[in-house]
């Protein structure tokens, strides 16, 4: 017991600090696509020993933990000061979210938190827990922050203690640690989640991507990415949404879909990467899936490669919620290379890189899914007479 405090004091820093430092590295050779990367960027273990534990020998002298953090995963993403900075979805092992900031000087390691999480100020009217923030440099000069609020059911009967509402929360700033609360979304759907706004105006209005859906877990007649215009951002009323990318049978994104990051402009088009949901006896599968709109026309889709772009593999596919790869946070730096940050089981955070050239090929070249079985024969055969051809 004599000093019990100051040895795990001693070891707790060393194994911190042997984590952060941790250098990243790529799995070769990959798939031509994207990387993966050998550890995750982000955990529980990665908040600072000075959120989890009170310090003070005299009030902890077993050095107990007294905040315990469950997970960190579905962060939002921006270049921010030269580094690359992560605003995840920490939840404490309460089960309540918030959102705190980590940055990295080269995107795919060091990440370390910032000191203190986000105190995100609320609307007046109740929530209880808030998650999934994207982030997007708006071209009226903010940083908007949109995210999910929230609450139990105010209709729900007492014996129902899991029966939510999720709608889209707004919040801005200019400097990613004061935020200014703005109105929550209204649209004319019961429910929201995956809401994420347009960096630039469209038609003098502010661009939503949505996803309605009736209930908190089934999107019910609901669903699909969803597309509306705001006269305001202070006050955000969308009248109409048009869905753009909808729910197909026997695909990937058959049970529900949802968009992830704000869209990366380029020259062939808005490059989108959603999440796509199927059902299975194990329960719910998420992968991620890539789509090109037109520059001009928001809703029109011009490639939709068939399948999805990142499944979860190895660890990735155990965790909290299992099976699941969920992103809301990308980053497009100047040089052409995207970081893909992306959270495994509701648990962890990862990275994947590649650079626009590559994910535009990827999303013109690879083939559409054609629907059956035999579609899929026809276009593997394409594939194989050609290579054929040229042995
Ligand atoms: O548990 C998987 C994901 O489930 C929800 O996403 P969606 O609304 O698309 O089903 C969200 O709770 C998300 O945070 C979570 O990762």
């Amino acid at each position: 017991m004599k000093h019990l405090f100051k040895d795990r004091l001693a070891s707790l820093n060393k194994h911190h600090a042997q984590l952060l430092d941790r250098p990243n590295e790529p799995l070769l050779p990959g798939n031509g696509i994207f990387l993966r990367y050998r550890h995750p960027i982000l955990t529980a273990d990665h908040v600072p020993l000075f959120w989890q534990y009170d310090l003070d020998e005299n009030t902890n002298p077993w050095l107990m933990e007294r905040f315990g953090i469950n997970g960190v995963f579905n962060a939002g993403a921006i270049k921010w000061n030269q580094r690359y900075a992560v605003m995840a979805r920490v939840e404490g092992r309460d089960r309540k979210s918030f959102f705190a900031i980590a940055d990295s000087p080269n995107g795919i390691d060091n990440f370390r938190f910032w000191d203190s999480p986000v105190h995100m100020p609320g609307t007046g009217s109740p929530e209880t827990n808030i998650y999934d923030i994207r982030l997007t440099r708006h071209e009226d000069g903010y940083v908007y922050g949109l995210f999910c609020t929230e609450k139990r059911d105010p209709v729900a009967p007492s014996s129902d203690q899991s029966a939510a509402v999720a709608q889209c929360g707004i919040a801005r700033t200019h400097d990613l640690i004061h935020w200014e609360r703005l109105a929550d979304l209204t649209t004319r759907s019961p429910q929201q989640r995956n809401v994420v706004l347009h960096p630039g105006f469209v038609e003098g209005k502010y661009g939503f991507y949505t996803r309605p859906q009736d209930g908190f877990i089934n999107t019910g007649t609901g669903g699909g990415v969803g597309f509306g215009l705001a006269d305001s951002i202070t006050n955000a009323v969308i009248e109409k949404e048009t869905i753009i990318d909808s729910r197909i049978y026997h695909t990937i994104n058959e049970t529900k879909n949802g968009l992830g990051p704000e869209p990366i402009k380029t020259r062939l088009g808005w490059l989108h990467l959603a999440h796509g949901v199927r059902n299975t006896a194990a329960g719910l599968r998420y992968t991620l899936y890539l789509f090109l709109t037109d520059l001009h026309d928001l809703t029109r889709v011009l490639y939709k490669p068939g399948g999805y772009l990142i499944a979860p593999v190895g660890e990735e596919r155990v965790g909290d919620v299992s099976n699941v790869v969920f992103c809301n946070g990308w980053i497009a730096d100047e040089d052409g290379r995207v970081f893909i940050y992306y959270a495994s089981s509701d648990t962890r955070m990862h990275v994947a890189t590649t650079t626009v050239d590559q994910l535009l090929d990827y999303v013109v070249n690879t083939p559409e899914d054609e629907g059956s079985s035999a579609g899929s024969v026809m276009t593997l055969q394409r594939i194989i007479d050609k290579n054929k051809a040229r042995l």
